[in-house]
Parts: C-alpha cells; sequence; structure tokens
C-alpha cells in the first residue's frame, strides 16, 4: 500500500556506520515465581504465580550509543522468558506500570485509538498459547497505567517456542516497537527424550528491526498527513538481536540448537549463514516437526518462530555471521579447540500426522482486502471487507475442524495468525484477482502448491501470499469463546486487518 512519509528532519542513524560484533549476545532473564497459588480451574492444584511489569526502561542496544528507551516487560527487551512444562499451568499478574504519555506517534483516527483513551493501553496476549478466552487478551480489554489483569495460562499443549506481546487496540504496533514482547518456552517430555542440545548449548535468537535517532532512540516512521501518522509497514535499518544491535556469540565446535522469533512490526527475514553453512530447522511455530529439515535459506514472517540446529564441528576458529541479505544479523565465533559434543540430532523429531480435508465440517473463504480510495483517511486494511466492529461472522463449534480458504486481494504477503488454534497448511494456489473482484469469480491461474518442507508440521502464522489462495485446516480445540484473527503486520492489524471470532460450544 501506498502512503507517503513524512521527511525525517534530522535523518535516522546509519547502521552501517556502527562498529560490528563488539557486544555480547545478552540472554533474556528466566522469569522467577512469586509464590504458589491455587489453579482456578477447580483442580485443587496449585501452580506458581508471577508477577510482571510493563515499564519504561533505558537499555544499551550498542556499545557506541548512548542507551535507548523503552518499553519492557520486567525492564528489559526481550522481557523476561518464562519456563514451562506441558499440561502444567501457571499465572501471571501483568501489571500496567507504564508512564501516562506514549513515546511514539497515536493515531487518532484509526478505530479503538480515539482521543480521550489513555494514551498507555496494555494487554497482554500469549502468541501459540491454547488459552482460555478470559486470559487470552482481548484487543478491546486493555487497561491503563496502576491497573494490572492476572491470567491463567493452563499449558495443555506440544512444547513449542511461544511469546507473549502487547495486544492493545489501534496502538499494538506502537507498543510492540516500543519494546513489548518476550519469550514462552513450553518443554514435554517427547522433547526431552530426543536429546537435542540443551541448557548453554539452547539459544534463544528475537530479531526485531527498528530505527535509531542519533541520540539513540527509537524513530518510528510516520505519514505526510497532518493528524493521521499512521503508515503501512515500518521497515528498520537496524536489526536487535536479543536487544542488541550486531552482537556476537562465542560457541563451541559443536551443535547448537536456536529458537529463533521474528518480532518484527513488518519485516520477513530471509535468514542464512555465511559461506554456505547449513541451517537444520527441527521445529516451527507449534513445536517440532515430524524430521529435520535442512536449509540454506529460512524465511520468517513477522510472529513466525524457527527451531534450528547450527552444527560448527566443522568450523573450528572461523567466524560466521547469520544475516537476511543485505544485513547481517549476528556472528558467531567457534572455538579453535574440538569439542565433545554430547547431544543428538534424530532422524525423525515428532509424529505430525496430517488432517484429512474429510475431517472438516465447514469450509470458509475469507478475503485479505485493501481498499485504496480510502487511504486518505488511513483506513483500508480489511479481512473479509469488514471493519473490526461488525458482528462476529466466523463462530466455528468447539472440537470440530474446518478449512479456511484466505484469498489474498492485494499485492502483499500477509502473515494470518490465529489465536488459541494450531492448524496446518494445506496448500496454496494463485488464481486471478481481478476476476475475483469484478465478476465475484475465483478462477484459479495454477495448481495447488504443497506447503514446504518447514512448514508441514503445526502452525499458528501462516503467509498468505499475493493473488494466491492459502488453505489451512484448522480443528478448534481448546476452548470456547471470543479470539481474534489477525494479519501479524503490526501496522495492518491496526488499521484493521483483524477479526473477532468465536468458537462456541457445541449443542448437546
Ligand atoms: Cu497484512
Amino acid at each position: 500500500m501506498q502512503v507517503p512519509l513524512a521527511k525525517k528532519q534530522i535523518p535516522n542513524i546509519d547502521p552501517d556506520s556502527l562498529a560490528r560484533w563488539v557486544d555480547a549476545l545478552p540472554m533474556p532473564q528466566i522469569a522467577r515465581p512469586v509464590e504458589r497459588r491455587a489453579a482456578p480451574d477447580g483442580s485443587g492444584k496449585s501452580v506458581p504465580f508471577y508477577r510482571v511489569s510493563m515499564r519504561a526502561a533505558s537499555m544499551k542496544v550498542h556499545r557506541d550509543l548512548p542507551a535507548t528507551n523503552f518499553w519492557a516487560f520486567g525492564g528489559a527487551v526481550p522481557g523476561v522468558q518464562f519456563e514451562t512444562r506441558s499440561g502444567e499451568g501457571q499465572l501471571i499478574e501483568w501489571a500496567n506500570e507504564l508512564p501516562a504519555k506514549h513515546f511514539l506517534p497515536i493515531d487518532h483516527t484509526l478505530h479503538g485509538a480515539e482521543k480521550g483513551l489513555p494514551e498507555a493501553r496494555g494487554i497482554v496476549h500469549l502468541h501459540g498459547g491454547r488459552t482460555p478466552a478470559d486470559s487470552d487478551g482481548y484487543p478491546e480489554d486493555w487497561y491503563a497505567p496502576g491497573q494490572s489483569r492476572t491470567y491463567y495460562y493452563p499449558n495443555r499443549q506440544d512444547a513449542a517456542l511461544l511469546w507473549y506481546h502487547d495486544h492493545a487496540m489501534g496502538i499494538n504496533r506502537l507498543n510492540m516497537y516500543a519494546g513489548l514482547f518476550g519469550l514462552y518456552v513450553v518443554r514435554d517430555e517427547a522433547e526431552d527424550a530426543l536429546g537435542l542440545p540443551s541448557g548453554k548449548y539452547e539459544i534463544p535468537l528475537v530479531l526485531a528491526d527498528r530505527d535509531f535517532t542519533p541520540d539513540g532512540q527509537l524513530s518510528y516512521p510516520i505519514s505526510a498527513y497532518p493528524g493521521q501518522p499512521w503508515v503501512p509497514e515500518a521497515f528498520g535499518e537496524a536489526h536487535l538481536v536479543n536487544g542488541k544491535l550486531y552482537p556476537y556469540l562465542d560457541v563451541e565446535a559443536r551443535r547448537y540448537r536456536f529458537r529463533i522469533l521474528n518480532a518484527a512490526n513488518g519485516r520477513f527475514y530471509r535468514l542464512s549463514l555465511s559461506g554456505g553453512g547449513e541451517i537444520t530447522q527441527i521445529g516451527s511455530d507449534q513445536g517440532l516437526l515430524s524430521a529435520p529439515v535442512k536449509l540454506k535459506y529460512l524465511q520468517l514472517a513477522p510472529g513466525e518462530r524457527a527451531d534450528v540446529v547450527i552444527d560448527f564441528a566443522e568450523h573450528r576458529g572461523e567466524k560466521l555471521v547469520l544475516g537476511s541479505e543485505p544485513f547481517e544479523l549476528v556472528q558467531f565465533r567457534v572455538s579453535a579447540q574440538a569439542a565433545n559434543d554430547t547431544s543428538s540430532l534424530p532422524a525423525t523429531l515428532r509424529p505430525v500426522q496430517r488432517i484429512g480435508e474429510s475431517n472438516a465440517v465447514q469450509t470458509r473463504r475469507l478475503t485479505l482486502d485493501e481498499n485504496l480510495n480510502l487511504v486518505a483517511e488511513s483506513k483500508g486494511m480489511l479481512l473479509n471487507n469488514t471493519p473490526w466492529h461488525a458482528p462476529i461472522t466466523e463462530k466455528p463449534v468447539l472440537d470440530t475442524t474446518e478449512i479456511w480458504e484466505l484469498v489474498n486481494l492485494t499485492d502483499d504477503v500477509h502473515p494470518i495468525h490465529l489465536h488459541m488454534v494450531r492448524f496446518q497448511v494445506l496448500d496454496r494456489r494463485k488464481f486471478d484477482a481481478f476476476d475475483y473482484m469484478n465478476y465475484d469469480k475465483l478462477r484459479f491461474t495454477s495448481e495447488p502448491l504443497a506447503p514446504d518442507a518447514n512448514e508441514m508440521g503445526w502452525k499458528d502464522t501462516v503467509r498468505v501470499n499475493s493473488h494466491t489462495v492459502t488453505r489451512i485446516i484448522v480443528p478448534f480445540a481448546g476452548y470456547a469463546g471470543k479470539y481474534v484473527w489477525h494479519c501479524h503486520i503490526l501496522e495492518h492489524e491496526d488499521n484493521e486487518m483483524m477479526r473477532p471470532y468465536e468458537v462456541v460450544a457445541a449443542k448437546s
């Protein structure tokens, strides 16, 4: 989508001017429970209780830059990391302790961001969590500084890398750009049994692009329209990895497991190792793949995760760089010593039963739309051509399976995320968007294309390519209640590429 940007009076920092590989890669702090409390599920069990605040924080992103002001969970970006076990629930009190004034440009013409509302609204969603609706962080249920909400996460799901982040209506893109996100790891016995690299050999990599002013502060783009600062995409030239620019990591000459999250607002990463080094993907959004997939390039849309193994044994004494052309992200400095690697990388990981299409009780055709004539009013990205506030139209029945055909009428790729559920990608097929828009006719122009090998596991976010129908099959297992589905390009989501959906209990 085309929206003219306002010129910055002082240009942003050129990240090429910064020294590379001068800061060590930081590791997120692991969250510690405050106490144990009764689980709210009536089981009589006690579960860990955590308290995490959203608050202003100041952090150095590079040796040669002054400290940057962020908003952060527990005072760091990424926020504190949760370590959980499948089936073991926990309570988290998410406290909004943000300052009253926002420091990024709110667009008050966006739905849900009207003047007069508290500026520093916050609400927390656990992305990929099979979470009861009243703990899922419905975007309109935001709360102001001084308030908090205690959410219950049953963790009744397979081992996977989840992440939590702000989801406040109309300003989510700003709150996340400000730094409000963190990791949430679910582990289980099936994964433990594989003997994958663990402990200090398992490293999270949280990727996020940003622009910085010369004094090291976050710089978010604004449109050239007075009073309507929303922009359709925010791409930064500088790339934070666990909150640092150009960090390095000393590694032993052995296998490492990296848990990678694309936490960017809108940037797609296409990761590769310098020197053509091999990346072996073992898991995606919702956990382990059935078998490892060897990759030269690893594509990650905003919101997507990849679980990968890199073996440095053949690279003793070398320096390898993980990048996304033309950008360099993080340097690995491999020890010259031989290492005693007792980890394994099994040829089979975790069976993924593919769901037959005949299991679906309903097929929904849902469009992804962009209405260019409305751009000047900064309204125009929609799901199924329906604004956020229209009545709920998608009401799947709990414990049934549906096929969603995502018909992308736009020129962009949109990463579509459904809350609460996991799904499988069936296929992608090109179609004639002109015919569809003018004659309401779906005319395919290609054969269906199978998902990539690394998309054959369980997903919660799927790339929906331009002028392509992407089909997913979704078991609505978990909880009844009101959830949302949306584009994970946060600028799109805020305006208003997001819709509620409701899982309804089966009639008895
Ligand atoms: Cu989008």
